[in-house]
């Protein structure tokens, strides 16, 4: 009898329990810590923000416009002080790490503190997304009263976007850009070179993109697309005003198709497949014109990274066996073969870009060139060989992880759909992505690996609803994955979120894939070549 009440109480009380927590936050990423205090906050006509000198007027200008053009939750900014409002306060001793925050929402304030300006602007989206689902009461915005203590797993939470084999252009990076601002990611990796076309102006080298800027991966003859050097510094501001560093790719020695359609005196030749795929690592003049491109590249990107590539040589390296300048080059520096040429070239470049004053970004293919782990960063993308993973980290590089599966955005993510990729019949579904990292990536990887990325690449994403179709929702569940504990990750709790945040998508009329209903939503055709 006894215990049957015991027990009728636990499951009452586990019953509210689970549904607290649960439903405590509306937030993606879900925050740290939230505990629920009591009231609300209620919404007046305006809101005001204020924060102590002036060191914080353009995050919060960025903030006003962010909130209101893309929010727009009918939220005013008032610069008169009035009541009610949210204070900024930066806090040197804070718990958190560097891009954490604490936010208290009472009564009649919101308060967010933190130590850096990046955990300031964080708090502030979290503020944002609970504008987004604030509830109404007698006409009003209300949101509940808690506080909330908040910082991020990874310092790495990464979009890579490759616009070469297909261009989307500045309005749709933009809004990219926003919603990764939303969901606290805070790497666009922008992949700008490869077989199909150059994307980035080079002044000092123009063909690059009048001649090399023509074409896309369906299309070789469709007009140049491409982004002028005024672009980039837009693109770049927009992005440093929501806390995104964009890293750039300019990738070599092979995906250099294009640059060798415009400047053909310095291809390595291909293969039969992949024609003119390589740049010539024989000849002296090939470092000297890609070092004066990584110089232009790096005075346009604050970022403290330059992306080389390095991935999938062997496409297109044929020629290279029976090139007199690359048989001489391999006497006279004493390399056995073409694995060892092409090291042999990624070390000059990766020289090149630390003497510019830039650290060197390259993918898993570059671990064995002996590049200096101070300087070097790899980014992990072939799933199937974990052994790479090891093998970078006995070599002391930092890393950030992409497999293939599932980080891979051009790989399907229902059984059902047809145009996306897949490897031995796998696919990235969205509780794969949220999942990620398993257990598996044991605990003597997390000092080296700083973070994750999700890769959009465009072999068959030829449009902007294709493009939405294969990057929403599985944003979301990334960023939850990148910043989210892995204690606090709830797949199903999650799922709920989500629901919400798809309103925001739908506001934007984004062509977004359904999980809740996949029969319904019509996957994008993808032209498979
Ligand atoms: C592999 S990831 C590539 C890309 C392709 C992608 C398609 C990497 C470094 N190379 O060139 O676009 O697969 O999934």
């Amino acid at each position: 009898m006894y215990s049957k009440i015991i027990l009728a109480f636990i499951l009452m009380f586990s019953v509210v329990f689970t549904t607290a927590r649960d439903g405590k936050s509306t937030i993606i990423p879900l925050p740290d810590n939230t505990e629920l205090t009591t009231g609300m906050f209620v919404f007046k006509n305006k809101l005001s923000i204020d924060a102590p000198g002036n060191e914080m007027d353009g995050l919060i200008r960025s903030y006003k416009s962010f909130m209101n053009n893309f929010i727009d939750a009918g939220v005013r900014f008032s610069e008169d002080g009035g009541i009610p409002s949210i204070q900024l306060e930066l806090e040197e001793n804070s718990e958190c790490n560097m891009e954490g925050y604490q936010l208290e929402i009472s009564p009649l304030k919101m308060k967010v503190t933190a130590p850096c300006r990046a955990g300031l602007f964080y708090g502030l989206m979290s503020v944002a997304q609970l504008v987004m689902s604030a509830g109404e009461e007698n006409g009003k915005k209300v949101i509940p009263c808690c506080i909330i203590k908040d910082q991020p797993r990874y310092a790495w939470r990464g979009l890579m976007l490759d616009e070469s084999r297909h261009f989307f252009g500045k309005e749709k990076v933009k809004q990219l850009l926003d919603y990764m601002a939303l969901h606290k990611l805070n790497k666009f990796h922008w992949h700008l070179t490869d077989v199909p076309g150059w994307r980035i102006e080079i002044k000092q080298y123009p063909k690059l993109t009048s001649v090399g800027g023509i074409g896309n991966y369906h299309d070789p003859n469709a007009g140049a697309k491409f982004y002028t050097q005024e672009d980039i510094a837009e693109i770049v501001d927009y992005a440093g005003e929501r806390f995104i560093e964009i890293i750039p790719e300019i990738d070599m020695p092979g995906h250099a198709t294009a640059a060798n359609r415009a400047y053909p005196e310095f291809s390595g030749g291909g293969s039969e497949k992949y024609p003119e795929f390589t740049f010539h690592p024989g000849k002296e003049g090939t470092y000297g014109y890609l070092t004066n491109i990584l110089k232009e590249v790096a005075s346009l990107f604050p970022s403290e990274y330059i992306h080389l590539g390095g991935d999938e040589v062997h496409f297109g390296n044929h020629q290279w066996k029976t090139d007199p300048d690359v048989q001489k080059l391999m006497k006279v520096e004493g390399l056995g073969n073409l694995k060892e040429v092409e090291q042999y070239f990624v070390r000059r470049m990766a020289d090149s870009i630390v003497h510019i004053g830039k650290k060197v970004i390259g993918w898993d293919e570059v671990t064995g060139s002996g590049l200096d782990p101070e300087s070097t960063l790899v980014m992990w993308w072939r799933h199937d060989k974990p052994y790479l993973l090891d093998s970078a980290i006995n070599n002391g590089y930092q890393l950030v992880l992409c497999p293939r599966i599932p980080l891979y955005f051009d790989f399907d993510q229902h059984e059902t759909h047809k145009y996306g990729r897949r490897w031995g019949g796998a696919f990235c579904d969205i509780e794969k992505v949220y999942s990620f990292p398993n257990n598996k990536i044991d605990s003597r990887y997390n000092e080296k690996v700083i973070g994750i990325q999700a890769n959009v690449w465009t072999e068959r994403i030829q449009n902007n609803k294709r493009l939405d179709f294969m990057t929403f929702p599985r944003l979301s569940a990334m960023a939850e994955a990148a910043w989210t504990n892995e204690e606090n990750k709830d797949y199903l709790a999650f799922m709920g979120r989500l629901k919400k945040m798809i309103k925001r998508y739908q506001k934007d009329n984004i062509y977004y894939f359904n999980p809740f209903d996949p029969e319904k939503t019509t996957e994008p055709e993808g032209i498979k070549k």
